[in-house]
């Protein structure tokens, strides 16, 4: 029996294969929970829906987090099918390409800036809100995704990292309110993933590069390693922990200072 038998969850922020939301999918199935999908643009509904069947589910929505209308549409479905849930997780962001590349002070707009924090934060407290009902008296437990750029600067992640900073402030804030419901709310900062979200960013593979260097287990995290994590923080191994931003970077945050492997040391 798996760590998830009998439980609901629904996972917002699939595009493609390579998404970590796909990859915290899979974990979560792979422990037994049965799952709900949305998508978040009309042109990703082909490729969601192969996805989402593969895994058994039936239960394929729209949802662009920007608008209230949807996010009610959402879970007016899950309490028409499911009645109740488990599980939210929220693995979506969105800035501007332009807003993530060069100087933060050059980049950074007014709309950026509103648009950013929108989608990749204020749509974990309007998810949270609508999935709360549902998660009455079941344990829930909701889990979204953040970056190390949240708590440290990185060139060209720029107002991301606000609005990741931002998320992280939501997860503790969140906590606070519902733990007297018994929901659950913490964040992985996962370390850098090649997902579609990253291909167009330029320098992506030089980052992953350095990054494999530097941590401490000399290689980059998968969505697989995502995944592990999320199925445990989202199931009952995880009954006490709330608010917690957990680390799945290979140990990279950690490190004050590294030396790249070289042939004879020193
Ligand atoms: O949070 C992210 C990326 C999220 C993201 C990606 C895009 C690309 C396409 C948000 N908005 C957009 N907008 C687009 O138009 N990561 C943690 C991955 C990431 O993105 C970076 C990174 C890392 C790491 C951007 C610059 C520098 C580092």
């Amino acid at each position: 029996m798996g760590m998830l038998t009998g439980k609901r969850a629904l996972i917002v922020g699939v595009a493609t294969d390579r998404s970590i939301a796909w990859g915290i999918a899979q974990a979560l199935h792979a422990q037994g929970a049965e799952l709900a999908f949305t998508y978040g643009a009309e042109r990703l509904k082909d490729r969601v829906t192969p996805l989402a069947q593969s895994l058994g589910s039936t239960i394929i929505l729209p949802l662009d987090v920007t608008v209230d209308a949807q996010i009610d549409a959402v879970f007016q479905a899950l309490q028409a099918n499911w009645g109740q849930l488990d599980i939210l997780v929220h693995a979506v962001a969105y800035a501007p390409a332009d807003a993530l590349s060069g100087e933060f002070v050059a980049a950074t707009t007014r709309e950026g800036f509103a648009l950013a924090h929108d989608v990749s934060s204020y749509s974990l407290t309007a998810l949270t809100r609508a999935a709360a009902p549902l998660m009455a008296g079941r344990a829930g437990a909701v889990l979204t995704l953040s970056y190390l750029g949240a708590v440290r600067s990185v060139p060209s992640y720029n107002v991301m990292g606000l609005a990741k900073a931002s998320l992280e402030a939501n997860v503790r804030f969140l906590a606070a309110d519902l733990g007297p419901k018994g929901i659950r709310v913490n964040a992985i900062s996962a370390g850098p993933i090649k997902t579609l979200a990253a291909a167009g960013i330029p320098g992506f593979r030089k980052m992953l590069s350095r990054v494999a260097q530097t941590a401490p287990l000399r290689r980059n995290v998968t969505t697989e390693d995502v995944g592990k994590a999320a199925a445990f923080l989202c199931s009952d191994m995880a009954s006490g922990v709330t608010g917690e931003i957990l680390y799945v970077d290979g140990g990279y945050s950690t490190v004050g200072m590294s030396f790249p492997e070289t042939a004879g040391g020193e």
